[in-house]
């Protein structure tokens, strides 16, 4: 990996403890600093993910003036027409994981996807980049680790939940993992194309 010196230092606006957890190893091996940094995520309501991820990230470069990292993620389940998907955060809190398997008692159909928007901006680079997870919902939870619909969610070709994975087997699989790791790589690759041209300048 070529050396991008002090430009490695990210924030990552987020107030999940969980979230930063499964970013950090990725940011590392990708050989970024990141500093969690809670309470500068604002959320609009929108039905888009990445409407809720681009403002989150404007909203807070705004005050902090750094480079950063958001994300959002939601689950969307096949047989609830996608619910509870942008809406995920608000359902947890409120139904949880025990509410939507009330609402899957008795269907067959339990195909689900977890989808993850990040959003950096390192300008003048502003990146956006998606993740998916296809799984299946569990009929009972299972699992203490990880967090929100981790203890009800299996990723396709597993049999365990995520909440019964140790953070890199979840990053092996996950939407999280999969956004966070495309756009830090995109990062890294602009930031030494940058350092290159900084190096050449006459
Ligand atoms: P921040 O907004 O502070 O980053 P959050 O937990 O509120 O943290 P999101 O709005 O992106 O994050 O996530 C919406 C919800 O979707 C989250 O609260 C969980 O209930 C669920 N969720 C998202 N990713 C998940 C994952 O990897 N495992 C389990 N549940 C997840």
């Amino acid at each position: 990996m070529k050396d991008i010196g002090n430009l490695n230092e990210i924030l990552f606006i987020t107030g999940n403890k969980h979230k930063y957890s499964e970013v950090l190893p990725i940011a590392r091996s990708l050989g970024f600093k990141t500093v969690m940094k809670p309470g500068y995520k604002l959320e609009i309501q929108s039905d888009s993910l990445e409407d809720i991820s681009i403002t989150a990230a404007i909203e807070a470069y705004k005050y902090l003036k750094k480079p950063l990292m958001i994300e959002d993620a939601g689950l969307f389940i096949d047989a609830l027409n996608g619910f509870p998907g942008p809406y995920s955060s608000y359902v947890y809190k409120t139904i949880g994981c025990d509410g939507i398997l009330k609402l899957m008692m008795n269907r067959t159909e339990r195909y689900a996807t977890f989808r993850s928007v990040v959003t950096i901006i390192y300008p003048p680079f502003i990146i956006v980049e998606r993740g998916e997870c296809r799984g299946s919902i569990a009929y009972e939870k299972r699992g203490d680790k990880g967090f929100g619909f981790d203890p009800i969610f299996i990723p396709l070709g597993e049999e365990r939940t995520f909440a019964e994975m140790s953070v890199n087997k979840k990053n092996v699989f996950s939407h999280r993992a999969k956004a966070v790791r495309k756009a830090l790589y995109k990062l890294r690759k602009l930031l030494e194309a940058l350092s290159d041209i900084n190096l050449n300048a006459p």
